[in-house]
């Protein structure tokens, strides 16, 4: 079998993520697969700071710093303005958190993608709003302790479900994928990039530091995510053929739960109500997919 993630490191050791940090890794991988010739524009957020300050860099791929609600219309203008200077197959990869997706971006987001302009647009979901101090967002999951949601009023609504939302679209590409299956989550990133229009891959990127999970227990935390069915691994094209990519084995939620500090305070019972929510979505997306 041949291994197949590229070899090639378009990202400095040296960056300022903290340890375990689940978005550095993500954009480690993302970079191993779309290769040099690609312009990563990065929305306001922990990236910013991972980056570096100018004129230091730990991409080794040009870079534009832009505001948190501006991933879709500064991709959008990026990818013409190639186009003009004759470069219409470099790779727009527009690089945001959760609250610059789920929440702030959003509308340039949809828009862009109505559109069907031609990047991928990647969200790493740490599910909350993590440089400013773990305020929670529209990505933060039900029951989970934040600055603003604290343990004895947790956050008592659901995580967006933003995959569905951005099929629902019917863009070319949408997907989920995983800094713990790092296959499935290359091939998905070349995929989107052998495809013309608009692409959306919601990457999970445990965070130590707002999760109160170990650093060192960063990749079995989110392969709990994916085992656990919390966060399932799938794609949808044309917002219509529906496909899981890797078969989940039955873990309990509790398994990934019990991991982190941000979760200590909820009842057996809010645990089951839990663990039958994640029953409840993996049955629907099972349903989807088997008619995709
Ligand atoms: C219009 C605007 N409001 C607020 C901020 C402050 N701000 C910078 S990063 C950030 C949090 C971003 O959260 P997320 O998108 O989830 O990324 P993360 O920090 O978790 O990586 C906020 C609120 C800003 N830069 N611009
Ligand atoms: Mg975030």
């Amino acid at each position: 079998m041949s291994y197949a993630i590229p070899e090639r490191e378009l990202m400095y050791s040296g960056h300022v993520g903290c340890p375990g940090c689940g978005a550095s890794l993500a954009m480690r991988l993302a970079l191993k697969a779309v290769g040099e010739d690609v312009v990563v524009i990065i929305v306001a957020s922990c990236w910013s700071i991972i980056a570096g300050p100018f004129p230091y860099t730990s991409l080794k791929v040009p870079t534009l710093h832009t505001a948190f609600e501006t991933g879709g219309s500064v991709s959008s203008g990026i990818k013409a303005a190639l186009e003009m200077r004759g470069r219409p197959n470099t790779t727009v990869m527009a690089w945001a958190g959760d609250g610059g997706t789920f929440d702030i971006g959003f509308q340039a987001l949809s828009g862009a993608v109505e559109r069907n302009e031609d990047f991928i647009y990647v969200c790493y979901d740490n599910e909350a709003y993590m440089n400013t101090g773990i305020q929670r967002s529209s990505a933060t999951p039900w029951g989970a302790w934040t600055t603003t949601t604290p343990a004895a009023t947790p956050k008592n609504t659901p995580k967006k479900d933003m995959v569905a939302i951005m099929a629902a679209h019917r863009i070319p590409y949408t997907a989920s994928a995983s800094i713990a299956y790092p296959e499935d989550l290359v091939r998905k990133l070349q995929k989107a990039q052998g495809i013309r229009g608009s692409k959306f891959i919601h990457i999970l990127a445990p965070c130590p530091s707002g999760w109160k999970s170990e650093p060192a227990e960063t990749i079995k935390v989110s392969r709990l995510a994916v085992q656990s069915k919390v966060f399932p691994l799938y794609e949808v094209e044309e917002g219509e053929r529906w496909r899981v990519t890797v078969r989940p084995s039955e873990a309990p939620v509790i398994e990934y739960l019990r991991r982190q500090g941000r979760f200590n305070h909820l009842t057996p019972a809010q645990i089951d109500e839990i663990q039958r929510n994640v029953d409840r979505h993996w049955a629907e997306l099972l349903a989807r997919a088997e008619q995709g």
